[in-house]
């Protein structure tokens, strides 16, 4: 093993304290080193343990954090109460450094144990490594936040921590220096909680670590951000990752020139050098907190002594050289060479430390497996007694004995083993519903259905008393001499009424502060509430969504703004693989009740017209989706959501803002409750259902195709997740018979949706006496201009085509063939 170099912590790039600090400046005591060697071997050996227990068959797939415990030691000791974490996989020794993950927690989520008690951070539905902390109580609410330590909840997709984790940042930003914030005291005292980032070396070649870098730096928020640098990525080195294979040397632009100036501190630490990590990030924390400066912490000459995950083994990829020097610098011997050097302890001390915690993961890894296993087993047991009673009621059949035994002999069931075999046995006996026995199972095969249920599908939305479905409905009301104004004028006195009500609403978005978005709906309200409420941000779609996100986590109320529907794809992945899933993954321990704002559909050309509603109803299950017609229809939406507890995304109709709209008397107050279509017209020939800004092209076409006598029932579903939750427009099938489904998205995109959702999902399929149609645009993007956008979308003549083609099928006599 090489001698440490040096007792100097390596810092690089720091302005606010000397480089020369004797080793180890914080005031640390003999216990709290030797908890921490203790802590870090016990981190170890749950790698080892856990990389075993995948071999063994007892979990599927493992990632550890073994060669990155030292540094985050020291990072737990600079996390307090109130602080959050958005990291990645391998922070296992942060998270039960600061006391919120067990290691029988840690091994419960190895095996995917599905009780929440277990297993906290998932519910057993996320992957061994993910870690969140419990945000909400059992009904759904805010936990309080400043007397405990929190983490988000991470994510797989590498980087996709960072958005949030500038959200999170944000909130502090936004609770030190907005007064009106000062009574949310559960969720902020005086914005001095710190946003803690990890994230591996590899991972920072995506670009939402850079945009969420400089956005930080722009904001100057504190967000202390670690980057665990173990020189790989999977097996691509850093060669192929990293310009100059240094993230910091890359980054030293951000730095900032000294103290009040822009910018960044910038720190550099060897990942094994635990005195040097421990003063760095006091030191790091210190002035973050403090000043609200961004630090990054690049944290190298890491290493993984079993290589990436349990996929693959390093060997394949590694030198020889680079093996043996991964193993020298492993962080667990150098931090024991420290100690024995330092004198803080003798070779007994910490041998007989090695050795407990060994024996604590063991104990940790038992009992976790059987907490995991024992109900299974009994679950299984249970089953097997109805089935066999079953079987001597009714069976002689060799088949069935044979699957009963299966059961039975299987010494590692699954809960699937239990309901595939039930399933398969009353399939048969189906003839013998009589049989007390078969009864019997089958009421058992229906609870253990409605069990996992629970376990694996339950909290794709919210279950709080503020679930969009329990908003009061509040009906619009309107003087008789109700102004009739631009539409976007509606908006405006809702968002400036909801902002008067709320002091934890904000809007930001590109253009939204000063000049009020780019259609003015926000127009003189940043003068009124001032920067910290309605405010311009970059053109960085993914971390303005992020920030909301990481936000609205941490109790406050955002609006963020996509300027146009086109762009949201920049912010899509967040939106599906953070946001949607958030309620899902933690199974219901969190919640981020983020509004984004958009507008779409139809205005001009590629990029200013599109309506990919298909791809945002195939990624974004979990958020709502509301496609209002015009602006009082938004409006009531906005007054919905935001006495919501859910994420939504609202599209307003790009082309609706200078038409005329009466504006509601409490147009800050009436709400629109979600998934209840609007029947425009009544008709009784055949249904046409759409939406957004295809409402008044439909109508038109209605209009026209009144005057040759084919009556048209109009619906718009207003929102396209939740959809028709009263089954409206099946009912109007029974009536027409006939149904055409039109809107602007590409063929096969939001019309196969209403499409399955009414004929499936509403089984409207036995009302029809002709084929259902769907009118979509051109597979294109739409072009340019007048003619463009008429030769690209559906336009009056299309949805009069369509209508009059079915029923000139229906009465060709009454109504004979156009063309
Ligand atoms: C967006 C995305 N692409 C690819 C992957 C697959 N993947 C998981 S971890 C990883 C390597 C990450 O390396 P690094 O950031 O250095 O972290 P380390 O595992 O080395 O600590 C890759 C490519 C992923 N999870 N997400
Ligand atoms: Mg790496």
């Amino acid at each position: 093993m090489p001698a440490r170099t040096s007792a100097i912590p390596t810092l690089a790039f720091m302005s606010i304290a000397d480089t020369a600090a004797p080793a180890l400046a914080t005031p640390l005591t003999k216990d709290d080193l030797l908890n921490d060697y203790r802590l870090a071997w016990e981190s170890r050996h749950a790698s080892l343990a856990g990389r075993k227990e995948v071999f063994m068959g007892k979990a599927k797939f493992g990632i550890f954090g073994d060669g990155k415990e030292v540094p985050q030691l020291a990072m737990a000791r600079a996390f307090q109460n109130g602080d959050f974490r958005a990291g990645y996989y391998r922070d296992q020794t942060f998270m039960v450094a600061i006391g919120q993950l067990t290691w029988q927690q840690y091994f419960a989520q190895l095996y995917a144990n599905p009780d929440v008690e277990a297993e906290p951070a998932t519910g057993g539905r996320a992957m061994n490594g993910h870690f969140a902390t419990r945000l909400l109580d059992d009904d759904g609410n805010f936990l309080p936040q400043t007397n405990t330590k929190n983490s988000s909840a991470d994510i797989s997709p590498t980087a996709g921590q960072m958005p949030r984790l500038l959200g999170m940042a944000y909130a502090s930003k936004l609770y030190r220096q907005n007064p009106a914030l000062q009574p949310f005291t559960e969720f902020s005292v005086n914005g001095n909680e710190v946003a803690f980032g990890t994230i591996g070396n590899a991972s920072t070649s995506e670009g939402m670590f850079f945009e969420a870098l400089n956005a930080a730096g722009v904001l100057q928020v504190p967000m202390l951000m670690s980057v665990w640098d173990d020189h790989y990525g999977i097996s691509v080195p850093a060669e192929y990752q990293t310009t100059k294979q240094s993230i910091s040397e890359i980054l030293m632009g951000l730095q900032r020139e000294g103290e009040g100036q822009p910018g960044f501190e910038i720190f550099v630490v060897k990942g094994w050098d635990y005195a040097g990590l421990v003063d760095t990030y006091q030191k790091a924390a210190a002035v973050c907190r403090a000043q609200h400066v961004p630090v990054l912490i690049h944290v190298t000459e890491l290493t993984q002594p079993q290589g990436h995950s349990t996929s693959g083994s390093h060997e394949r990829y590694k030198s020889k050289d680079r093996l043996s020097w991964e193993e020298a610098h492993d962080c667990l011997h150098k931090l024991r060479e420290w100690l024995l050097s330092e004198g803080h302890a003798s070779e007994g001390e910490l041998d007989a430390i090695e050795k407990d915690a060994a024996a604590a993961i063991k104990t940790a890894r038992t009992a976790a497996w059987s907490a995991f296993f024992d109900p299974i087993k009994a679950e299984r047991d249970e089953a097997v007694a109805l089935l066999d009673k079953l079987l001597f009621d009714t069976g002689t059949e060799n088949k069935l004995h044979e699957l009963v035994d299966q059961l039975k002999s299987n010494p590692t069931p699954i809960r699937a083993d239990i309901v595939r075999t039930m399933r398969r046995v009353l399939r048969h006996v189906r003839t013998e519903k009589r049989s007390a026995g078969r009864r019997a199972v089958q009421r058992h095969l229906e609870q253990l259905l409605a069990e996992n249920a629970d376990r694996y599908n339950s909290f794709l939305y919210s279950q709080s008393e503020q679930a969009i479905g329990n908003i009061e409905e509040v009906k619009p009301r309107y003087a008789a001499d109700a102004p009739v104004v631009d539409a976007r004028e509606v908006l405006q006195a809702c968002f400036d009424a909801n902002f008067q009500r709320d002091p934890s609403i904000f809007a930001i978005g590109e253009d939204v502060g000063k000049i009020g978005d780019v259609n003015q709906a926000f127009a003189g309200l940043q003068d009124k509430f001032g920067e910290l409420r309605v405010t311009d941000t970059g053109i960085r779609e993914c971390t303005i969504v992020g920030q909301g996100i990481g936000a609205a986590l941490r109790g406050l109320r955002p609006i963020t703004e996509i300027q146009y529907l086109d762009y949201l794809l920049y912010a899509v992945q967040i939106l599906s693989d953070d946001l949607a899933c958030l309620q899902y993954r933690t199974k219901g321990g969190q919640k981020a009740p983020l509004i984004v704002r958009t507008r779409g559909h139809r205005l001009e050309g590629i990029w200013h017209s599109g309506s990919p509603m298909g791809m945002i109803l195939h990624s974004l299950r979990g958020m709502h989706v509301c496609v209002p017609r015009d602006m009082t229809q938004a409006a009531g939406f906005y007054n919905t959501l935001l006495r919501s507890d859910e994420p939504a995304l609202v599209i307003e109709c790009l082309n609706g803002y200078r038409l005329k709209e009466r504006i509601p008397a409490n147009v800050g107050e009436f709400t629109l409750p979600l998934g209840q279509p609007e029947i425009l017209l009544e008709g009784s020939d055949i249904t046409v259902v759409t939406y957004g800004s295809m409402c008044r092209i439909v109508l038109d076409a209605a209009r026209q195709l009144a005057e040759v006598g084919i009556s048209v029932e109009v619906i718009d579903v207003q929102t396209l997740l939740p959809f028709d939750t009263q089954h409206v427009i099946a009912d109007s099938l029974r009536k027409t018979s006939r149904v055409v489904f039109a809107d602007e998205d590409v063929p096969g995109g939001a019309t196969a949706f209403m499409l399955q959702q009414v004929l499936d999902e509403q089984e409207a399929y036995r009302f029809l006496d002709s084929q259902p149609r769907c009118l979509a645009a051109q597979p294109h993007r739409p072009a340019y201009s007048s003619d463009g956008d008429y030769f690209s979308k559906p336009n009056a003549e299309d949805v009069f085509d369509t209508v009059y083609e079915l029923m000139s099928e229906v009465n060709p006599e009454r109504f004979p063939d156009i063309y």
